[in-house]
């Protein structure tokens, strides 16, 4: 076995070949936990089954001593009240969420990080208000191309001690979609979503919807903070500064079918007739269809894709297929694509922080007679 690659500062650790989950990746993976894939069923993504995703400690904010600052290349500074903010016009917006890492813990070899399977989705419902407005009220400078967004949460990361920021470029930040939220599916925000107020960007992987939102920052330089400049970054070889990691590649999941084994999580299902079913997104272009094997990726069928929902632009889309196996072992593989011709490779696609990897789906099942 050759020796894993040495941790460096300042450096992601890559796993040694046979390397299994260590105990500091279980420690992330017991903090951060995903989306059972069972819940694929609901719409709207129940309470407590929404994945999370904290890189240091859920910060414990007052909402009575709290304020967001508005500042930076602005004409007039703003700071608010969670009072302030919630008096302003209110929408709720179903929205999908995943994170940069789904599906690391496949990759091989592993960047060590939270070890995500394919979990690290959900979609909620948030109610807040729109970001656009709130930037034109401060006036934005003329000039001015980021907006960073710095969250309540300090830590250390790779040496680098931080405030958890990340910086978007004023065009998407004053997108309509974007949101300053202060509930979830109509409760006000949990702790571990970010409360008292989150950024919400529709479209864009996790690290974008910085929660414990405490500051927004126009800039008019591009932000050069860690989590845009060193972490979420595409790349083979360290030496590489690498693409930006931003909106969400196509994806479909099926929610398991038949019953699990306890240990294993192998699937069973019983001889007949079966409705497979899942949900589908991208972040970049509408899904235009969805395909399911059920022979390992050797062929493929159209699975039925429920039309948009155009009160919900931005929330994932169900598909369903029905299937009569035979009794034996089968493979399901499902895998999206959208109108921009964006699909999912059937082998992987290999970055050094297992980022934006959209590898289908494979589910083995044990067909019963
Ligand atoms: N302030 C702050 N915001 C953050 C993070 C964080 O660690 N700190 N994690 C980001 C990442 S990587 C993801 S995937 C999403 C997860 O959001 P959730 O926990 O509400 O699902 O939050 C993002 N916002
Ligand atoms: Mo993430």
């Amino acid at each position: 076995m050759t020796a894993a690659e040495p941790p460096r500062r300042g450096r992601a650790r890559i796993a040694g070949p046979g390397e299994g989950i260590g105990l500091d990746e279980l420690a992330l993976a017991t903090r951060n936990h995903g989306m059972p894939l069972e819940a694929l069923r609901y719409d709207v993504t129940p309470p407590g089954l929404h994945y999370v995703l904290t890189h240091y400690d859920i910060p414990a904010v007052d909402p009575a001593t709290w304020r967001l600052e508005v500042t930076g290349a602005v004409a007039r500074p703003l700071r608010l009240t969670l009072d302030d903010l919630r008096r302003r016009p209110a929408v709720t917006s179903r929205v999908l969420l995943e994170c940069a890492g789904n599906g690391r813990a496949r990759y091989e070899p592993r960047p060590v990080s939270q070890p995500w399977l394919l979990e690290a989705v959900g979609c909620a419902e948030w109610t807040g208000t729109p970001l656009a407005p709130l930037l034109a009220e401060a006036g934005v400078a003329e000039g001015a191309v980021d907006v960073a967004f710095t969250g309540a949460d300090h830590g250390v990361e790779r040496g680098v001690e931080q405030d958890y920021a990340r910086g978007l470029p004023l065009a998407e930040a004053v997108r309509p979609e974007v949101l300053l939220a202060w509930a979830v599916n109509g409760a006000p925000l949990p702790p571990q979503h970010g409360a008292p107020l989150r950024l919400l960007v529709p479209g864009w992987y996790g690290m974008a919807h910085v929660k414990w939102l405490t500051r927004i920052e126009v800039l008019d330089r591009p932000f050069r903070g860690f989590q845009n400049a060193v972490a979420y970054r595409l790349k083979v070889h360290a030496a590489q500064s690498g693409e930006p990691v931003t909106r969400i590649a196509p994806r479909a999941l099926v929610a398991p079918p038949g019953w699990p084994d306890f240990m294993t999580r192998e699937r069973f299902l019983r001889a007949g007739p079966v409705a497979l079913s899942g949900r589908a997104w991208s972040g970049r272009a509408p899904v235009t269809r969805v395909e399911v094997s059920t022979d390992g990726a050797a062929t493929w069928t159209t699975a039925d894709l429920a039309p948009a929902d155009p009160a919900h632009p931005c929330a994932w889309r169900a598909w369903t297929l029905a299937w009569t196996p035979e009794p034996g072992s089968h493979e399901l593989v499902v895998r999206a694509t959208d109108a921009d011709g964006g699909t999912q490779p059937t082998e992987q696609v290999w970055n050094r922080q297992g980022m934006a990897n959209n590898l289908v789906q494979r589910v083995p099942v044990t067909v019963l007679g």
